[in-house]
C-alpha cells in the first residue's frame, strides 16, 4: 500500500456552451502548477477537471446547431481535451456531468437530501416569455423584456423543488468567519459573501426545472430534472465514486483540499456548496480559492485586430511554456488582469529571453568556451558568492507556500529576481577578465559553477509552471535526474562537482514584436472585413426544409403609424392574401416597393408588433448599415418557392 498522502485539486468544470479560451487556460493552468508541485512534494495527487453539460444554455445551443445536446457538448468537449493535452495539462481525471455514473449520483444526492428533508416542492416564480417557453429573473430582462426575443414577459410559477439554503446562514457564516479554518481566499471576498449574501438573508434554491429537459431527471417526479447547481457541485464527490461504483476514491481524497475558481463562482461554491455537505452529513472542502478574471479589451474577448488569442495559435507559435508563463506570471492573486499579445510578447522577451534564457546560455557557453564543456573540481568560492546563493536559498520554502495558496504571480516574481542577480553576478564577476589568468581559473570554474547551480535550482521550482521546457535546461547545464527532484532545490550545489554542460537550441527566441502582432493581424480578418454575423454552427438539412419560402407580389405597402421602423404589407403569396410587416422603413419609400416581387418565408408563426399581426417575414440582405430587400424580376410568379 502507498504512504503518500493524498491531495486533492479541482477546476471548476466548465461549460460546453463554447470552445474554452484563455480564461478557462488560467485556471485550469493554475491548478496544474499546484497539481505538478504536489506530485513532486511525494504526495499522491487526484487533479479533477471537466464539463458541466446540462441545462436550457445547451439545449438552446444545440437546437440552433441542428443537433442533439449529447452531440453538442461531444464536439466542444472534443475540443477542450485537445487542448488541456496541448498545454500538458497534467489531470488525473475528466468529469462530465453527462457520464452515465455521475447522473446515477446525482439523482441518488437529489432523493437523499429529499428524503432528509432538505429539498421541498414549491412553486417558483418569474417573469415568464411564453414563446421561448422561458422563466427569467427580474436582473435578466432587458428593459423588462424578454433577452432573447425582446417580447412581454408575464408573471408566471411552475411547480419546483427547492433546497433549505436558508437553514445554514449561522453555520455558513462561522464557517467564513473561523479565522483558523482560513475557508476563503482571498479575504477580501468573506466580508463580500456575508455582507451580499448571508446578511440580507439567504434564499432558498430552486433546485428543478419542469421548463426543459436536457438535465438529470428527478427520479421520484417525471418531469423535473435537477437545476444547475445540485448537479454540477456534486462532480466534486461523484467523480470520487459517491454514491456510485465507478470509482472508489471517496474515503481517500474527500475532503478536497483545494476548490479553485474565478470570483463569480465564490457564491456558489461556499455557501451551496458547503450547505449541501453539511445537509448530506459529509465533510467540507479545506478551501475555496477565487482568483480574478483575465480582462480582454474593455472585458469582453474579441478577435479585434491584433489581438488573436486563440490559444491554440498562441502555442503553437510561441510555445507552450510560454504562454503557460506568461498567463501565470500576469495574473496577480486575486486580481483582474489583462490579457494582449504584446504584452506577452514584451513578458517572454524580457522574463524569457533576455533573463532566463540568456544565463543559460551564456553561462553553459562560457563553460564550454573556458573549459572545453567541463568544470574542473578544484574550485576557489569565496564570500562574494554568499548573496546569490542566500537569495537562492530562501526560495523553495517561499515558492511552495505561494504556489500552493495560488499566488503563483509572487512565486514567478521571487523566481526572476534570483535569474536577475545571476545575470548580474556576471557581470559583477567578470569571467572574461578571469578567463584570461590561468592562476584565475579556480575562481572562474567556481563562478560558473555557482551559475549552473542557480540555473538548477530555479528551473526545479520553476518546472510546475514549464514542465516542457525545463528538462531541456537540465540537459544543457547536465544537471542528472536525482538534483532535479524537488528536494533538491533546496540543496546548494547539488550538481556534481565536475559537471559537463551541452549546448543546446534557443529556449526562448526574441519576438520581433511589432512583426508578430502585424502577422498574428494578417492570421485574422479585419474587423472591418468581418461579416457582422459570425457564421452559424452547421444545421441539419431538415430545418432547412422546415421552412417555407416563396416569391410575393407586393399589392400594397404604407408605412406604420408612430414606428419610424416598420413597413405594413399586403402580399399575394400565390395562394391568396396576407399581412406582413418588416422593419425596413427607414431605406424604402411604400410606394417604391408596390408592385415588386420579393422573397419572403411564409410559415414562420403570426407575430404581433405595434397592434398588427405579421403573417411571415420578407427576407432582405444587409447591405453596409442598410437593408436591402431580396427581389426577382417580373417573370417570377408569387407562390412560387425558393430552394
Ligand atoms: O461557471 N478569467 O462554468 P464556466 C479567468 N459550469 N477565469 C475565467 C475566465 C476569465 N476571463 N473565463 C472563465 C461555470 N474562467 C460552471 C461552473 S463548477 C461546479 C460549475 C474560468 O464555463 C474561471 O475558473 O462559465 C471561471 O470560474 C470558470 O472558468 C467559469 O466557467
Amino acid at each position: 500500500m502507498s504512504e503518500k498522502k493524498p491531495f486533492y485539486i479541482t477546476t471548476p468544470i466548465y461549460y460546453p456552451s463554447g470552445n474554452p479560451h484563455i480564461g478557462h487556460c488560467y485556471t485550469t493552468l493554475a491548478c496544474d502548477v499546484v497539481a505538478r508541485m504536489k506530485r513532486m512534494q511525494g504526495f499522491d495527487v487526484m487533479f479533477l477537471t471537466g464539463t458541466d453539460e446540462h441545462g436550457q444554455k445547451i439545449e438552446d445551443k444545440a437546437k440552433e446547431a441542428g443537433v442533439t445536446p449529447q452531440e453538442y457538448v461531444d464536439g466542444i468537449v472534443a475540443n477542450f481535451k485537445k487542448l488541456w493535452e496541448l498545454l500538458g495539462i497534467s489531470y488525473d481525471r475528466y468529469i462530465r456531468t453527462t457520464d452515465p455514473y455521475h447522473v446515477e449520483s446525482v439523482q441518488k444526492i437529489f432523493k437523499e437530501l429529499y428524503d432528509r428533508g432538505y429539498i421541498y416542492k414549491g412553486e417558483y416564480k418569474g417573469k415568464y416569455c411564453k414563446p421561448c417557453e422561458s422563466f427569467w429573473t427580474e436582473s435578466q430582462l432587458v428593459d423588462g423584456k424578454c433577452p432573447d426575443c425582446g417580447r412581454e414577459c408575464v408573471d408566471a410559477s411552475e411547480e419546483a423543488y427547492f433546497f433549505k439554503l436558508s437553514d445554514f446562514s449561522d453555520r455558513l457564516e462561522k464557517l467564513l468567519t473561523d479565522e483558523e479554518l482560513n475557508f476563503l481566499e482571498p479575504k477580501s471576498r468573506v466580508n463580500e459573501m456575508i455582507n451580499n449574501f448571508i446578511k440580507p438573508g439567504l434564499q432558498d434554491l430552486c433546485v428543478s426545472r419542469t421548463s426543459f429537459t436536457w438535465g438529470v431527471p428527478v427520479t421520484f417526479d417525471p418531469g423535473h430534472v435537477v437545476y444547475v447547481w445540485i448537479d454540477a457541485l456534486s462532480n466534486y464527490i461523484t467523480a470520487l465514486g459517491y454514491d456510485n461504483s465507478e470509482y472508489d476514491d471517496f474515503s481517500k481524497f474527500w475532503p478536497a483540499d483545494i476548490h479553485v475558481m474565478a470570483k463569480e463562482i465564490i457564491r456558489f461554491h461556499t455557501l451551496i456548496w458547503p450547505a449541501m455537505l453539511m445537509a448530506l452529513d459529509l465533510p467540507l472542502p479545506k478551501k475555496v480559492v477565487g482568483h480574478g478574471w483575465i480582462t480582454f479589451g474593455g472585458g469582453k474577448m474579441s478577435k479585434s485586430s491584433g489581438n488573436v488569442i486563440d490559444p491554440f495559435v498562441l502555442s503553437e507559435r510561441y510555445g507552450v511554456d510560454s504562454l503557460r508563463y506568461h498567463l501565470l506570471r500576469e495574473m496577480p492573486f486575486g486580481a483582474d488582469a489583462p490579457y494582449t499579445n504584446e504584452m506577452m510578447f514584451n513578458r517572454i522577451n524580457c522574463d524569457l529571453a533576455n533573463d532566463l534564457g540568456n544565463l543559460v546560455s551564456r553561462t553553459v557557453a562560457m563553460a564550454i568556451k573556458y573549459f572545453d564543456g567541463t568544470l574542473p573540481v578544484d574550485k576557489e568560492f569565496n564570500d562574494s558568492d554568499e548573496e546569490l546563493l542566500k537569495m537562492t536559498d530562501e526560495l523553495p520554502s517561499f515558492v511552495a507556500e505561494n504556489y500552493e495558496s495560488l499566488h503563483i504571480s509572487d512565486a514567478l516574481d521571487k523566481i526572476f529576481r534570483v535569474i536577475a542577480r545571476a545575470n548580474k553576478y556576471i557581470d559583477e564577476n567578470e569571467p572574461w577578465v578571469l578567463a584570461k589568468d590561468e592562476a584565475k581559473k579556480p575562481r572562474l570554474a567556481a563562478v560558473l559553477y555557482n551559475l549552473l547551480d542557480t540555473v538548477r535550482r530555479c528551473s526545479i521550482l520553476l518546472s510546475p509552471v514549464m514542465p516542457h521546457i525545463c528538462p531541456e535546461i537540465y540537459e544543457q547545464i547536465g544537471a542528472c535526474e536525482c538534483c532535479t527532484k524537488w528536494e533538491a532545490a533546496s540543496e546548494r550545489h547539488a550538481l556534481k562537482a565536475d559537471v559537463t554542460v551541452q549546448k543546446g537550441r534557443v529556449l526562448f527566441p526574441r519576438i520581433d514584436v511589432e512583426k508578430e502582432i502585424a502577422e498574428l493581424d494578417a492570421l485574422s480578418p479585419k474587423k472591418a472585413d468581418l461579416p457582422e454575423e459570425p457564421l452559424k454552427p452547421l444545421t441539419k438539412f431538415d430545418n432547412f426544409a422546415a421552412l417555407d419560402l416563396r416569391a410575393v407580389k407586393v399589392l400594397s405597402c404604407e408605412k406604420v403609424k408612430k414606428s419610424d421602423k416598420l413597413l405594413l404589407f399586403k402580399v399575394d403569396d400565390g395562394f391568396g392574401e396576407r399581412q406582413v410587416l418588416s422593419g425596413i422603413a427607414k431605406y424604402y419609400e411604400p410606394e417604391d416597393l408596390i408592385g415588386k416581387t420579393l422573397a419572403m418565408i411564409v410559415n414562420l408563426e403570426p407575430r404581433k408588433m405595434m397592434g398588427y399581426e405579421s403573417n411571415g417575414m420578407i427576407m432582405s440582405v444587409r447591405d453596409g448599415d442598410k437593408f436591402r430587400v431580396v427581389e426577382f424580376g417580373d417573370d417570377i410568379k408569387p407562390g412560387a418557392d425558393i430552394s
